[in-house]
């Protein structure tokens, strides 16, 4: 993954895109509704100072998304974000990334001390990626100005990040994902010499260990897991590397949330039948799993409809 200047290649993908009604969902941008348009309109922007787009691709260089800053102010060092990704790729981490790398790029590149973006009180889909990686409320101040450049619209819920907030770690700053604990693993620093983290088995987990494992050596875009687990408690966490984990209560509604793993302090407790999916989002990163108990395949629910059943009947 990663995001790079537009190219006449990513017309196509970038045209089917554009013309999909969730584009309307982006507040104040707008991009043409014919490739001719498209192309004058990529030539026009190429050289802008205050608009800059993005391609978000894929491993294979295709097309998956765009991510663009726009009303880019220098004396006042803002800018707008907006991100919109195609929908065969959903929860596939592109939009994450795509957000990360592009308020990267404003805030190192451009120097810009903070960027903001809203969305409609409606667009659930959107609240709900942004809540995910925790942008609850806006507790930045937005001038005047903008809000009115946007409609002064009440119908509009604004975020905003700061240059030096964590914004890819914002979300490891909650307590919970999918009903499973988020714990800071205990980290000793050293001067120069990196760090050591450790946890001990029922003082720092609710569980005793019997068995660790580690997968390694995967190919950043490849997928793991799709299973749940019936009695396994486990801690996750990566202690090298950037990989999405996926996890799923199997409840109604918005069960699914995802978090990236790419801090050794982190650890995420899985205690109960939870779905999981895990995405490698760099190349060689490492998962590491504390589990409670010996392997058993009896222990796997591989399929997402036995799954569901699965925790339908522990209720019952
Ligand atoms: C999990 C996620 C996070 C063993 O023989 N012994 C073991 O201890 C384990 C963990 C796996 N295996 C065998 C079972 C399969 O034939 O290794 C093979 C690969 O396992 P799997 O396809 O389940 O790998 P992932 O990455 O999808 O899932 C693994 C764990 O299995 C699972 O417990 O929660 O990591």
């Amino acid at each position: 993954m990663r995001i790079r200047a537009i190219e006449k290649k990513d017309l196509n993908a970038m045209f089917e895109l554009c013309s999909q009604s969730e584009i309307s969902n982006l507040i104040d941008c707008s991009y043409p509704a014919s490739k001719e348009e498209l192309v004058n309109f990529l030539e026009k922007t190429a050289d802008k100072a205050d608009e800059k787009h993005f391609a978000i691709v894929n491993s294979d260089d295709e097309f998956e998304g765009l991510c663009c800053l726009r009303h880019i102010n220098t004396s006042e060092n803002r800018a707008a974000l907006s991100i919109i990704v195609k929908p065969d790729v959903y929860t596939k981490g592109y939009a994450w990334f795509g957000m990360v790398e592009t308020l990267k790029y404003g805030f190192n590149t451009l120097g810009l001390e903070q960027i903001y973006w809203c969305v409609q009180k409606d667009n659930q889909k959107a609240l709900r990626f942004f809540r995910k990686h925790g942008f609850n409320t806006l507790d930045k101040d937005i001038p005047k100005i903008i809000v009115k450049q946007f409609g002064n619209s009440e119908d509009l819920v604004w975020f905003a990040v700061l240059k030096n907030d964590d914004y890819e770690n914002i979300a490891l700053s909650r307590k919970t994902i999918a009903d499973c604990s988020i714990i800071k693993i205990k980290t000793i620093p050293t001067i120069e010499a990196g760090a050591l983290s450790f946890f001990e088995a029922t003082h720092d987990i609710p569980f005793d260990i019997k068995r660790i494992y580690f997968i390694s050596q995967v190919p950043e875009g490849a997928r793991r897991g799709f299973h749940a687990h019936k009695k396994l408690k486990q801690l996750l966490f990566c202690p090298y590397g950037k990989i999405q984990l996926v996890l799923d209560t199997g409840e109604k509604g918005a069960s699914r949330e995802e978090i990236t793993l790419n801090d050794p302090s982190i650890g995420i407790v899985i205690d109960k039948p939870v779905w999981r999916e895990m995405l490698w989002l760099e190349k060689n990163s490492v998962l590491v799993v504390a589990a409670s108990d010996f392997y058993t395949e009896d222990d796997y629910l591989r399929n997402y409809d036995d799954f569901i059943r699965y925790i339908n009947s522990e209720k019952s």
